[in-house]
């Protein structure tokens, strides 16, 4: 039974209700999402909760006699205080041992690298920049009523050892991990780190199935020539992406872009391998929800499964200032992540939020975008139950061995 604390009432009308002399701004509040929602967090469990508390006064000793509130420890540990810890995203489990990831649904990995960048740098912060505003967000949300701690498991596998200075090498340590996390059938949440990972992280996926996979990539840039300044660069990714057998071009669908900084190398490529450009003017003339519908029709076409890469400066870059390439113009706030909820609404295999340059940021809202792009992903696949869906088609499982380290992971004293 859910307490409906009298307001189901004001939908009906009492018997001496006079349509003529009522004031007629009073909605059938039952009709209002503010009001389902509320009844809505009653259905939601809370036991993960209990547990999580119970866990820091372990691990962090019971609080002192003074505090009235029994569940707050003496160290902090866990979701609260917001303020403080040792952040991981959204004060996820961090799992040290990658060798655990597979216990999770989805594992959060950064990937500290803008070797690929042309303009402003940056973007290795990306992860940790994520990471610290990620601690303000609790796992709960209103209006989605969902509640990502009770209802998945999250991991933070903390960042890929990339090398500066060196794209390939980078490379290949990118797609090795994001293989060893896909294989183990947790979705991997990718947060760069420049474009030029896409590339990379596509790889380490695609040599885990037979299977076909599309792509929808958010990005105000086509990102698809095949080198820039001599390298495989920021603006190359989907080029070498979809030269990869199973991640045909047919499936690439690329929204959001226009404006001054699309490179003609790119557009000829894209016209080549006839890619699916959806520009920021169509979006506008054709709306949020005719858009969805294309992508998703384009992106699944006899594909399997649909991997999302998100570049935050498709937003408009007045609210997104620390970026590598700020273009004006792009989707406001509510639209991207109304249109990126609806893409994933469908299922993914995995997400890469990338080009967040924490050192050209104001007051962290461009790393608080790209975190609320990722939850809001998260919990739309939970509140769709598709979570997981891609699981069935991982068919090339690769192994990645632990090698030979077998000693004491920490030690102060002789060896
Ligand atoms: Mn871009």
């Amino acid at each position: 039974m859910i307490p409906t604390n009298g307001r189901r009432s004001r939908s009906h009308h009492p018997a001496d209700f006079n349509p003529t002399t009522a004031r007629q701004h009073h909605p059938d509040l039952s009709k209002l999402r503010g009001w389902s929602a509320m009844m809505d967090e009653a259905k939601l469990p809370e036991g993960e909760w209990d547990k999580e508390k119970a866990w820091a006064l372990r691990m962090g000793l019971t609080g002192s006699n003074s505090l009235e509130d029994k569940s707050i420890p003496t160290f902090a540990r866990g979701e609260l205080p917001h303020y403080a810890g040792i952040n991981t995203f959204l004060k996820a489990p961090y799992a040290e041992d990658v060798q655990e990831v597979g216990q999770y649904d989805a594992t959060v990995l950064g990937v500290p690298f803008d070797g690929g960048t042309t303009y402003r740098p940056g973007t290795r912060f990306g992860p940790q920049g994520l990471r610290k505003i990620s601690a303000l967000y609790t796992p709960y949300n209103y209006e989605m009523a969902v509640d990502l701690r009770e209802q998945m498991t999250l991991c933070d596998a903390g960042d890929v050892f990339t090398i500066p200075g060196n794209i390939e090498k980078s490379f290949d340590q990118i797609s090795r991990a994001c293989a060893h996390v896909f294989s183990s059938g947790s979705m991997p949440i990718i947060i760069g780190g420049d474009h030029s990972i896409g590339y990379p992280t596509v790889r380490g996926i695609a040599e885990c199935t037979s299977k076909r996979i599309g792509i929808v990539h958010f990005d105000r840039h086509a990102d698809i020539q095949e080198k820039d300044l001599d390298e495989r660069m920021h603006t190359t990714p989907w080029f070498h992406a979809t030269n990869l057998p199973n991640v045909p071009p047919s499936n690439l669908v690329q929204v959001g872009i226009g404006g001054w900084q699309v490179p003609r190398e790119a557009v000829k490529v894209a016209r080549e391998r006839e890619t699916n450009i959806i520009t920021i003017g169509d979006v506008e003339r054709l709306g949020i929800d005719k858009v969805a519908e294309m992508a998703l029709e384009m992106a699944w076409k006899d594909a399997d499964m649909v991997y999302l890469s998100f570049d935050i400066d498709c937003i408009d870059c007045g609210f997104v200032p620390g970026t590598g390439w700020p273009e004006p113009g792009g989707f406001l706030p509510r639209e991207a992540l109304s249109l990126v909820s609806k893409i994933a609404a469908e299922g993914l295999c995995g997400l890469e939020l990338v080009e967040v340059s924490p050192p050209y940021d104001q007051s962290e809202i461009t790393a608080l975008m790209g975190t609320r792009v990722i939850v809001d992903v998260l919990g739309t696949m939970v509140s769709h139950g598709v979570l997981g869906k891609h699981k069935a088609h991982i068919d090339k499982p690769v192994t990645v061995p632990m090698g030979d380290f077998d000693g004491k992971r920490w030690s102060n004293g002789a060896a």
